[in-house]
């Protein structure tokens, strides 16, 4: 594994810091797989799984509220955390990272972006048939007859550091509404992980973008892309499980890594950072 610093946000950088061999592997790809963990959306101010918590769930972890359990033990305090992460995201917009994610899919003949976001930034930067393994944040559904709710388009007030919400009831059956995300323990949506299976098989070139590389089975990802053939190019600014497996390890923030690589890959582009 090749391991490139990518800390220099100097603008007039240089791409020198991109090996040819991997910008090469770009170029004549034929078929790529982007596949993202909340550190894409890190720079559009959308708080990482894993960053420490704030407000009023300052005391509790991610993984605790994200589960069946939490929400049948508080309705209000697990609705509360998801709405206030509903807000953030909605008051986000997609960064260089999504944008270049974006643009890729008219610079190499296939892509299939697969995310493990709740997020909508990649839609709102213009990628197409995104595979969520984790659900969104944007569909929440009835927890008993699992009938859609739709979600009011407007931002919902932003509750100082986060509060308790009772949720919706269900107009269909009376019961609650939950968030449309997978929780840990439930099973991954069946149609959107064969899909992404068959993507990692086939394709020649993957990109894992700002993943900690710790959830399975999407984690799973590279390793199956990589038994297939395919060259595997994580970008991180932190190392990862996924660091062994990788053939490139770009170390930086994918709003600052992408837009130069794709400038560097397909200079007739014209792509600015
Ligand atoms: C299941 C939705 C079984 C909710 C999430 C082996 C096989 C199968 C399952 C398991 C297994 N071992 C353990 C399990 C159980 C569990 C699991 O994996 N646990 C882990 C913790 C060990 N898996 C499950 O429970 C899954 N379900 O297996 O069901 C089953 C089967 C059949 C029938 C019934 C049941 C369900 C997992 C899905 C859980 N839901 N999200 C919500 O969002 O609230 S997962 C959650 O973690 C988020 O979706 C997140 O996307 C995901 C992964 O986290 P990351 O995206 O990587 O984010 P993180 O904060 O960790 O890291 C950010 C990274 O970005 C960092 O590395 C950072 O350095 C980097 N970064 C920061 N800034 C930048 C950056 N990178 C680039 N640029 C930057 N600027
Ligand atoms: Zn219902």
């Amino acid at each position: 594994m090749h391991e490139y610093d990518m800390g220099n946000t100097d603008m007039n950088a240089n791409h020198t810091a991109i090996p040819q061999a991997l910008i090469s592997a770009l170029q004549q790809a034929r078929h790529v797989v982007v596949f993202t963990g909340a550190g894409v959306s890190a720079e559009s101010g959308v708080p990482t799984f894993r960053d420490a918590q704030t407000g009023l769930w300052e005391r509790f972890d991610a993984e605790e509220l994200a589960t069946t359990q939490a929400f049948l033990n508080d309705k209000e305090l697990v609705w509360g955390w998801y709405e206030w992460r509903r807000m953030q995201v909605m008051r986000a917009q997609p960064n260089p990272a999504h944008l270049s994610i974006a643009a890729l899919a008219s610079l190499v003949p296939r892509l299939t972006v697969i995310t493990q976001n709740v997020d909508d930034l990649h839609e709102r930067a213009g990628s197409t048939q995104v595979l969520h393994l984790h659900g969104s944040l944007l569909n929440p559904r009835c927890f008993d007859c699992g009938q859609a709710w739709a979600a009011p388009s407007a931002i919902p007030d932003e509750p100082a550091g986060g509060r308790r919400l009772s949720p919706p009831i269900c107009l269909h059956c009376g019961g609650a509404i939950r968030p449309g995300v997978v929780w840990f323990g439930e099973e991954l949506p069946v149609r959107e992980l064969r899909r992404a299976y068959a993507s990692a098989k086939d394709c020649d070139l993957l990109f894992s973008i700002g993943t900690s590389s710790l959830v399975y089975p999407a984690a799973e990802i590279p390793n199956l892309a990589k038994q297939a053939g395919a060259k595997i190019i994580q970008i991180n600014p932190d190392k990862t499980p996924l660091d062994a497996g990788a053939t490139w390890s770009l170390r930086g923030p994918a709003g600052v890594v992408l837009p130069d690589l794709l400038i560097a890959a397909f200079p007739e582009v014209g792509i600015r950072r």
